[in-house]
């Protein structure tokens, strides 16, 4: 089977202070490569990588890499909207960056109404614990999660510990909101993609001219 072939597309934006890790953690997870000497990100970059979510089932991966600096805000933003995933970053030897994550998870729910965002929030750079450089504790991140609603993981891209699993845990959260019905393919909305919707479609012109009802919200391809 080509690699490169899907049945769905999910976008899925990173967020989270500078310097947190979010560049890294996609370096490793997509090339499985920690450069030490990695550039801050300038306005958005992209990743992709291919997931089975479950036997024959393709999922790609796209990702939205946003710079965490303020500068660049308002070109991040504007990527919200068509984000079905997001995956909440500080960098756990750092406060400030805790600090700010209600801030990031409320600004992205605000924006991207009436769609929802699958969160995941990740505790970065696990590997300096053991260099007593820690300042933010497992239980208050875990009760920080527990508000939002949300998982929590604590990952290094420098080591890569558990940065396949926050992806991948992401990915199936997804996918599980997709098959429960509670995220919905939607005219207008990138989020997901299915792509046997698209090649049909591109196949057979009139499947385009859908009644008005059966535009608005639709069941994915299974
Ligand atoms: N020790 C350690 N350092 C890390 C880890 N992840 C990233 N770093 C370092 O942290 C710095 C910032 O990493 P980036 O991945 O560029 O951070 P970013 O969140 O993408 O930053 P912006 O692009 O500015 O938003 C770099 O010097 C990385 O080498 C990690 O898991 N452990
Ligand atoms: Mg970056």
């Amino acid at each position: 089977m080509d690699p490169t072939v899907w049945q769905y597309q999910f976008r899925i934006i990173m967020l989270g202070d500078s310097t947190v890790g979010k560049s890294s953690l996609l370096k490793r997870y997509t090339e499985d490569l920690f450069p030490e000497s990695l550039s801050q990100t300038l306005g958005v970059d992209f990743y992709v990588h291919f997931l089975e979510v479950e036997p024959g089932v393709r999922v790609k991966l796209q990702f939205w890499d946003t710079a965490g600096q303020e500068r660049f805000r308002s070109v991040t933003r504007s990527y919200y909207r068509n984000s079905v995933g997001g995956i909440l970053v500080f960098d756990m030897t750092n406060r400030d960056t805790f600090d700010h994550v209600k801030e990031w998870h409320d600004e992205v729910r605000q924006r991207v109404q009436p769609h929802t965002v699958v969160f995941l929030l990740v505790g970065q750079k696990s590997d300096r614990e053991a260099y007593g450089e820690r300042v933010v504790s497992q239980e208050e991140a875990e009760k920080l999660a527990k508000q939002l609603g949300i998982p929590y993981l604590e990952a290094s891209a420098k080591t890569g510990h558990n940065v396949k699993t926050v992806f991948e845990l992401l990915a199936q959260r997804v996918y599980q909101a997709l098959l429960s019905g509670e995220v919905e393919l939607q005219d207008g909305w990138d989020g997901v993609k299915c792509a046997t919707l698209q090649t049909m479609r591109s196949r057979t012109p009139s499947l385009g001219q859908e009644s008005t009802a059966s535009k608005s919200k639709k069941k994915c391809c299974g």
